[in-house]
């Protein structure tokens, strides 16, 4: 199993949300004196964490959740807080240890883990995992990024054969013996560059995926992509490549092969696209790494329907189908979408300015789309990009977007609503701006 956990008796945990309360609890199970610190005002605490006190786990917060708790041991840290900030920073000086909640987690584990990286995927291939291993009768459970925290499914972990975890850059930063039995590595694009100084630090971060993996381990990895030696034995999947005995995973004419031989035909699945192909792909690499037979891993693969945000159809108008990727927060989402469509496209995007260029997808956006409709902080960037090969309309609001949209689309085209940044600006978060998207489209109907 994994390395035994060094127990604190004193610890900080930062952030209060889903990672931090997990790990408070986790850690308080085992008698640990935990206070948690969360920079925002009590006023917007959720109840879980206004019920803390109760279960014997302090809070701070705002201004003296920057103060350094006194006697702390360790300071747990939560994947949303730059190891860089002030808060954190204080610690450091202090010369308090600091790990992250991944790693407390995957300490106490008591079974394998299955971890999925890459930019875009992750979730919908951790659920194509669990339901893989599930249907095979292998029991997991779907954790980490995907949302519940590792940490809350420790305590099921010794009735599990395998942990699903879904892992971001930012849990990765933190790790120390973190070491997955399969990594997966879905693809790297450009990225949360809000946090990261450049891609090469965002790539260092996510790539520590393998870090402590052993010649007993498995990479599951995108051909593609250049990686560092791995120790692990290494899978490879592409579905833009040809076959070639280096790439074990490749797709023809619409069917997944394994080493040249088909396995899993795209049309027998609810996913459709070259970018669901490798997710499927890497999603039947963790299964041959475990010794599933293809009989066992077809059927759970073939019944899973895509989740909601990441090319859900949300309505048909005058013949006009209205997509909504709103999970599509980097323009490499928003490439996939687009190269996964045939149709005359009417393209809705924009929202925060998190330092894309928007000019990188130019040619694309003009070959695929009749018009571009922009919305939120970086409107004005993005048609300064594709204005002159693309025709741009700016709106003001999503309710506007989609008017202007269906003004402009034709009979047959598709309204594509993939905005390729975040949703901060003007929303809650992309399940937010998906939401809102769905109920414009049914109220056009
Ligand atoms: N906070 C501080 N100090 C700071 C910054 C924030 O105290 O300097 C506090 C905030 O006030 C807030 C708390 O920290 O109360 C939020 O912590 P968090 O941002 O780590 O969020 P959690 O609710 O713990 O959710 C995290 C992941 N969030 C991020 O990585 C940003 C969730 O992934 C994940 O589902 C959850 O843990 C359970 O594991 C979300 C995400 O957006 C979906 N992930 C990114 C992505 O997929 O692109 C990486």
């Amino acid at each position: 199993m994994n390395a035994i956990p060094s127990y604190f008796k004193t610890v900080a945990v930062l952030g209060a949300g889903e990672s931090g309360l997990a790990a408070a609890r986790l850690l308080a199970s085992e008698g640990a004196v935990v206070t948690v610190l969360d920079t925002a005002p009590a006023s917007q605490m959720g109840e879980s964490a206004l019920r803390l006190s109760e279960e014997g786990i302090s809070l701070r917060n705002g201004d003296e959740a920057l103060l350094v708790p006194a006697k702390t041991e360790l300071a747990v840290l939560s994947p949303g807080i730059d190891p860089a900030s002030p808060q954190v920073q204080a610690f450091a000086r202090a010369g308090i240890p600091l790990t992250g909640e991944l790693e407390i987690a995957f300490e106490r584990c008591l079974c394998p883990v299955v971890a999925i990286t890459g930019t875009n995927g992750k979730t919908t291939t951790t659920q194509l995992v669990e339901a893989l291993f599930k249907g095979a009768g292998v029991p997991t459970s779907a954790c980490g990024n995907i949302g519940p925290a590792f940490s809350s499914k420790v305590a099921d972990s010794q009735n599990l054969e395998v942990m699903t975890v879904e892992v971001s850059s930012f849990q990765l930063e933190t790790i120390q013996s973190f070491s997955p039995k399969i990594a997966v590595w879905l693809n790297f694009a450009p990225d949360h560059l809000d946090r990261y100084a450049s891609m090469e630090a965002y790539f260092a971060a996510k790539v520590r995926v393998f870090e402590n993996q052993t010649a007993e381990d498995w990479a599951v990895v995108n051909a593609r992509d250049t990686l560092p030696p791995l120790k692990a034995k290494v899978l490879r999947f592409s579905a833009y490549e040809p076959y070639t005995p280096e790439i074990d995973f490749t797709l023809k004419n619409g069917v997944i092969e394994f080493r040249g031989q088909p396995v899993l035909r795209l049309a027998d699945t609810f996913l459709r696209g070259a970018h669901n192909a490798e997710n499927l792909m890497a999603a039947l690499a963790c299964g041959v790494a475990w010794g599933l037979s293809w009989e066992a891993m077809r059927a759970p693969l073939c019944e899973y329907k895509a989740l909601p945000h990441r090319c859900e159809v949300v309505g048909t108008v005058g013949g006009v189908e209205y997509v909504n990727d709103s999970k599509a927060t980097n323009l490499d989402a928003v490439e996939k979408a687009l190269c996964s469509e045939k149709r005359r496209v009417v393209l809705i995007a924009g929202g925060k300015d998190k330092g894309f260029e928007f000019g990188a997808i130019t040619k694309l956006v003009a070959a695929h789309c009749r018009a571009a409709v922009l919305i939120g902080e970086m409107a004005g960037r993005i048609e300064q990009c594709w204005g002159p090969s693309v025709p741009c309309l700016r709106a003001g609001s999503l309710v506007e977007a989609v008017n202007l949209s269906k003004g402009v689309a034709q009979p047959g085209d598709l309204v594509l609503f993939s905005p390729g940044t975040s949703s901060f600006d003007m929303f809650k978060n992309y399940a937010d701006r998906g939401n809102q998207f769905r109920t414009i489209v049914q109220q056009l109907s």
